[in-house]
């Protein structure tokens, strides 16, 4: 009998599907009309689950669970799994870590440059064909230099490094913050978030949320100033989000560069009417090399967890 898999996001990638069913027997909640009733009726058979990095799974989904024996994260976020109960219910909790972090950090370089660059306010210009009824040059504000920038990352993990390492190679000089200093980096370690958005032209946030739920707020902002970028590939919970549509909207920061919302999908209208921002829909690991390879360490956890084996990549056991 294939064990029963219970799965809350839809996985992008047909080859990890294909292998999933044929291993499994797969509950897809995300396709069900019901999904209490849903659980009601299959909960009790389910041994394993795999959700996104932004769906996490809740304590009362997990206690309707009773056979459960892994959770497969299919992301490096966890600010959405009660990892409090799964360490006392000795439940593994697996994340793809390593398998997604080149993509984000990509992404957030993409970012920095589109904002400070002007690069989709610009397309938007050509686009609507604003160029031919306004051909002189003085029609487009001039843009910012990013090369040389000083860049200040919030959370010096895998994705925090990777982008470091961008950085550096574009002569930007790198400061960091974290929950402490990480002796085997190079780059200055600034304790105190304020300072670090004081001394930098550009903000990164690479950080969990588990810990730092609105650190970047007005004062931060206002530190950051109004010459200062900032950029979010983390989570939206990290920024207080008024806060950053208010610095935006009277131009108390240069631009912003967002992949993640407090409340997604749900974007402050605000925001669309802004030529200094940069919009994305979480997409910062949605590569297929990225997806590809999170879906093979879902695929391994998954098999060492219902092994009974104590899995790579477990957060809490
Ligand atoms: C994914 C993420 O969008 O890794 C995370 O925590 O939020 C993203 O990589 C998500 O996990 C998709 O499942």
């Amino acid at each position: 009998m294939k064990p029963h898999v219970l799965q809350l996001n839809p996985i992008l990638v047909p080859s990890i599907n294909e292998r999933l069913d044929a291993l499994y027997t797969m509950h897809r909640l995300y396709e069900q009309r019901d999904p209490d009733a849903y659980i009601l009726e299959h909960g009790g058979v389910v041994r394993g689950v795999i959700t996104g990095g932004h769906t996490g799974i809740s304590r009362v989904l997990m206690e309707s669970l009773p056979a459960l024996e892994i959770v497969a994260v299919n992301g490096v976020g966890t600010d959405a799994v009660d990892l409090a109960y799964a360490r006392a219910r000795r439940l593994p909790v697996t994340g793809t870590f390593g398998a997604l972090t080149e993509d984000v950090a990509d992404l957030a370089l993409a970012l920095l440059l589109a904002t400070c660059r002007n690069v989709c306010s610009v397309d938007r210009f050509v686009r609507s064909g604003t160029w031919v009824r306004q051909p002189q040059p003085g029609a487009i504000p001039l843009a910012r230099r990013f090369s040389g920038m000083r860049v200040g990352i919030v959370g010096l993990g895998r994705v925090g490094r990777a982008v470091a390492a961008r950085v550096s190679a574009f002569g930007c000089p790198v400061r960091y913050t974290d929950l402490g200093p990480i002796p085997e980096v190079a780059w200055t370690y600034e304790p105190q978030l304020l300072q670090l958005a004081c001394d930098s032209d550009a903000l990164i946030l690479c950080a969990a949320a588990d810990k730092a739920e609105g650190i970047v707020d007005a004062a931060v902002l206002d530190a950051l100033g109004p010459q200062g970028f900032l950029v979010n590939v983390a989570r939206g919970r990290l920024v207080r989000e008024a806060d950053l549509v208010r610095a935006l909207r009277e131009r108390r920061i240069a631009g912003a560069g967002l992949d993640v919302f407090a409340d997604e999908p749900n974007v402050p209208a605000e925001l669309f009417e802004l030529d200094n921002v940069t919009l994305q829909a979480h997409r910062a690991s949605a590569t297929v090399e990225a997806r590809t390879a999170m879906g093979e360490m879902v695929l391994a956890s998954l098999a060492q967890g219902l092994a009974g084996e104590r899995p790579a990549h477990s957060l809490t056991t």
